[in-house]
């Protein structure tokens, strides 16, 4: 049985989503980070990162959440292109793109405080928010995106377009999902996906959570 640590809206969606979406039985763990406990040793002991997400797997705690989409897909069908597939460099390179360029910078844009000193927090802003768009735009005009039979890339972008929305609270002027039409349309058709409603169940995300995103309202734990 894996087991999946997560906190609503955090990184761990992405990996809900594709478990869900693989049809993978899974037991999930709130972490809870009102209370701080991805810095926690208990925490620490399943990711020495302190990062959310975690999958606790028979082979050992897996996290970052390309790593845990990698090894997932290795083990189940649908969420990526098999390794000798035509397409499989270009969709490796754009997954690694959405994971180490735009994830990295969105934690940069949600953690002002680890990444500018203060008094530079609104360039700060202004500069990661302009290097965030440039991703989504190369993204949008490159990504090999399957809406209609969406994997890992699909789920972690529509994550990702998500936040952008959202967070960081009173910060999202920037963010304009219609810039970007290849993305706002899978944002759009997975709204509907069968993951993504028992997502929105299980998280609180509301009735279009990629496309409209509402703030998470969970049954349990907290987004920050
Ligand atoms: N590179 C990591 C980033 C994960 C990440 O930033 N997780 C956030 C939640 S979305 C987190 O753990 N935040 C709490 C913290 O950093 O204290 C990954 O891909 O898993």
């Amino acid at each position: 049985m894996l087991t999946l640590h997560y906190a609503p809206d955090n990184a761990s969606l992405v990996i809900r989503l594709a478990l869900g979406a693989a049809g993978v039985p899974h037991a999930t763990q709130l972490v809870d980070r009102a209370a701080g406990a991805q810095h926690g040793a208990a925490y620490r002991r399943i990711n020495p990162a302190g990062r959310i997400p975690a999958l606790a797997t028979p082979d050992g705690p897996v996290f970052e959440t390309a790593a845990i989409l990698l090894w997932l897909a290795e083990r189940h069908a649908g969420l990526a292109p098999a390794a000798q597939a035509r397409g499989r460099g270009a969709w490796l390179s754009w997954l690694l793109f959405t994971a180490n360029t735009l994830h990295a910078d969105l934690r940069a844009l949600f953690y002002p405080a680890l990444y500018a000193p203060d008094g530079a927090q609104a360039a700060h802003h202004a500069l990661t928010t302009r290097r965030i768009a440039r991703h989504l735009a190369l993204l949008d005009a490159h990504a090999p995106l399957a809406p209609a039979a969406p994997g890992a890339l699909e789920f972690y972008l529509v994550c990702c377009l998500r936040w952008c929305a959202l967070y960081p609270a009173g910060g999202t002027g920037w963010f304009d999902l219609a810039a970007t039409p290849r993305l706002e349309a899978l944002a759009r058709s997975l709204d509907d996906h069968p993951a993504a409603r028992a997502a929105a169940r299980a998280e609180g995300l509301g009735p279009a959570p990629f496309s409209a995103p509402a703030p998470a309202t969970p049954p349990e734990g907290s987004a920050t």
